[in-house]
């Protein structure tokens, strides 16, 4: 594992800018001009120079013939895999040889997010919280990176990786206080659904606006290598979130000021209703890494075994090197993109299908369980029943909890109220008294 097992397979997937560079096309050879008797005259000059561009951050060579790069001739950055789809190892030496209570929390944790995803989702349906956004299909790259991390590292997320908290231990309690918006919520019913965040687990709130956690995930990874205690941030993004600014912005930054992130793209075809035909026409975000001068590897998402290594690597890439490295995982959105969207609006329900009965990322984990004989059908009912019985009961609990008082969403932002504020809180006040009969006052804490 780790730098030595790097060296003998993964690492040769990861795009590395020691490549010669692109070169530079020059017509006419390098002169030195000077002035005799107001004639300008030239005479070649030959120096070490010549065969080699000086300009200032050059790293390639000089060409005579003029060549345009033609992006569609370049060969596609390859996915990197170590589960085949009915649940073989492809290369012995990429088996990440994970121990089998490993491999069982990895699998309990993708089907529990699952079933859980199902449950919310119909809660929303139903009237009894007001948004809610799936993860069927990208279960892979959720518990595939967290396992692959220290649990100390940081996670910048952008919306889609519920996984990662459960890995970390956020309870079913605290995801559904947190979609209920009760009183156990931690963000006090402030925040929409599935916008979660944890001091304790090191995961930052999420924040609605695409891409603002690029920029802060690449400083957050300045001020980890300033305090030197050998930790990386993980920062996930979407293929949408990749076209915004802010993600050159952090690409860049994280390059040249080599911070110690792991950049995780889940590419899973589309942003909303846009899919990445008409997102971006070159290879996908992995090429971009290699721009930026970033190691780079693209992964096949529903592969866990494959994200875990590639994780792992990439982690110790970041925390010894303090560089950053940039993962594109490639996966499927089986899911709506969220409550408010509907998937009959821009694709077939047969490609949805495919990608859920042909290349799902929880039947090849279950394949190689059973292959290995951690896993059977008899565990697999009993499994579904108990775990759809813990996901209930949170749900049930939740739900009978009372919302925070109304005044308390003018706390938590300034130390002492401004006049302002305080004005709007009493204002709010004697609003909701005078029209208790239309405000659910009975289902918040009492107002102060
Ligand atoms: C700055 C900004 N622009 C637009 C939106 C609306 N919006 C919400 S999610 C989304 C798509 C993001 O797609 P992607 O990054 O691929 O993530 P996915 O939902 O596929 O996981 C958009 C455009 C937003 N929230 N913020």
């Amino acid at each position: 594992m780790t730098v030595i097992r790097q060296a003998q397979g993964l690492v040769s997937m990861f795009f590395s800018l020691r490549s010669p560079g692109i070169r530079i096309y020059q017509c006419l050879g390098k002169r030195s001009f000077h002035r005799i008797n107001s004639i300008i005259c030239s005479e070649n000059v030959t120096s070490k120079f010549d065969d080699k561009p000086e300009f200032p951050g050059s790293k390639s060579e000089f060409v005579s013939k003029l060549e345009f790069i033609e992006p569609d001739n370049i060969k596609g950055i390859p996915v990197y895999r170590a589960l085949g789809r009915n649940g073989n190892i492809i290369e012995e030496s990429e088996d990440p040889k994970l121990d089998s209570s490993t491999v069982l929390k990895m699998y309990k944790d993708m089907t529990l997010l699952n079933t859980m995803d199902r449950i919310l989702y119909e809660s929303q349906r139903q009237g009894r919280i007001s948004f809610y956004m799936t993860n069927y299909g990208e279960e892979g790259t959720h518990i595939g990176s967290a396992a692959a991390l220290d649990p100390r590292d940081l996670v910048f997320g952008q919306y889609r990786e519920a996984g990662v908290l459960m890995w970390r231990g956020f309870t079913l309690d605290q995801f559904m206080d947190q979609c209920y918006g009760n009183v156990n919520d931690m963000g006090k019913g402030r925040q929409m659904p599935v916008h979660y965040g944890t001091k304790k687990l090191n995961f930052v709130t999420i924040s609605s606006t695409i891409g603002t956690q690029m920029p802060q995930a690449a400083g957050a990874a300045y001020a980890l290598k300033r305090a030197k205690d050998g930790l990386c941030v993980i920062c996930y993004f979407g293929d949408g979130a990749a076209s915004e600014g802010d993600a050159h912005a952090a690409f860049n930054f994280a390059a040249v000021l080599d911070c110690p992130v792991i950049f995780f793209c889940r590419n899973n075809g589309y942003a909303i209703f846009t899919p990445v035909k008409d997102q971006y026409r070159g290879d996908g975000i992995a090429s971009r890494g290699v721009g930026y001068g970033m190691m780079t590897v693209r992964v096949d998402g529903n592969d866990v075994f494959a994200v875990y290594n590639a994780v792992k690597s990439a982690r110790e890439i970041a925390v010894t090197q303090n560089r950053p490295v940039l993962i594109e995982a490639m996966t499927y959105r089986i899911g709506h993109h969220s409550t408010a969207h509907d998937n009959a609006d821009y694709r077939s329900a047969e490609e949805v299908r495919y990608w859920d009965e042909q290349d799902n990322p929880i039947s090849r984990l279950r394949n190689y369980m059973i292959i290995n004989g951690i896993w059977d059908e008899k565990m697999e009912r009993e499994w579904k029943l108990e775990s759809r019985k813990m996901v209930m009961r949170a749900f049930a609990d939740a739900e009978t909890r009372k919302r925070p008082s109304p005044d308390e969403m003018f706390e938590d932002v300034y130390d002492v109220l401004p006049k302002h504020l305080e004005n709007q809180l009493e204002e709010m006040k004697n609003h909701v008294k005078q029209y208790k009969e239309n405000y659910p006052l009975e289902h918040h804490e009492k107002l102060t």
